[in-house]
């Protein structure tokens, strides 16, 4: 095979303390507003976009690949603390298109959950703090919730070709919630 045709090997830098991508080609953020549907309070999202003027509440950065079979794709996912009523600051969720697609998270700073549930509606959770590395399997939607009082950070890894299918989980929820309660975060 002539190599022009391949996708030539690169180097990316990273701050592990700060957990930070330097010079990521790609910024997606989600602000408050952007979570509409998804938390249990409705009402106390409202004011939260109305009175902190709809906050960020997460980044993925990434330097962007080709989709082809064999890519793996890497980002740094950024989830803010805070709470909307009871329940911690969360990502949306979703499955991946190529639903057989595992995803690898090496949580690099703060504390949290990551919940995890298959179609028929099986959910586990689990713990994500400094250098542990969490295994979505294949066809485990995956959302991590930000249970700690600084940035949930996290690098994740997928093949480049996974795809993200969000509708799934929009209709059929997480059976589980992250709430605060006195003794501290609580499955529910
Ligand atoms: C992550 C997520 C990231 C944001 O990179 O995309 O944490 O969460 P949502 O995509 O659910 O909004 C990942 O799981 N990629 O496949
Ligand atoms: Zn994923």
């Amino acid at each position: 095979m002539n190599a022009d045709h391949l996708f030539r090997p690169f180097a990316k830098e990273f701050d592990l303390e700060r957990g930070e991508m330097l010079d990521p080609e790609s910024r997606i953020a989600r602000t408050a507003s952007d979570m509409r549907g998804y938390y249990a309070d409705g009402p106390a999202l409202e004011r939260l976009i109305r009175e902190a003027g709809d906050p960020l509440h997460y980044e993925v950065f990434e330097t962007p690949l080709p989709e082809a079979e064999g890519n793996l794709m890497f980002c740094i996912s950024k989830l803010q603390p805070g709470l909307v009523g009871d329940e911690y600051f969360m990502t949306k969720g979703h499955y991946h298109q190529v639903s057989g697609a595992a995803e690898i998270y090496l949580c690099l700073r703060g504390e949290g959950l990551m919940l995890m549930k298959t179609a028929s509606g099986e959910c586990v959770a689990e713990p994500m703090r400094r250098g542990r590395l969490v295994y979505v399997a294949p066809h485990w939607a995956h959302r991590s919730i930000n249970a700690g009082e600084e940035p949930l950070i996290s690098l994740c890894l997928y093949p480049a070709g996974a795809g993200h299918n969000y509708g799934d989980i929009e209709r059929e929820g997480f059976p589980r919630r992250v709430v605060r309660s006195g003794s501290g975060p609580t499955l529910v």
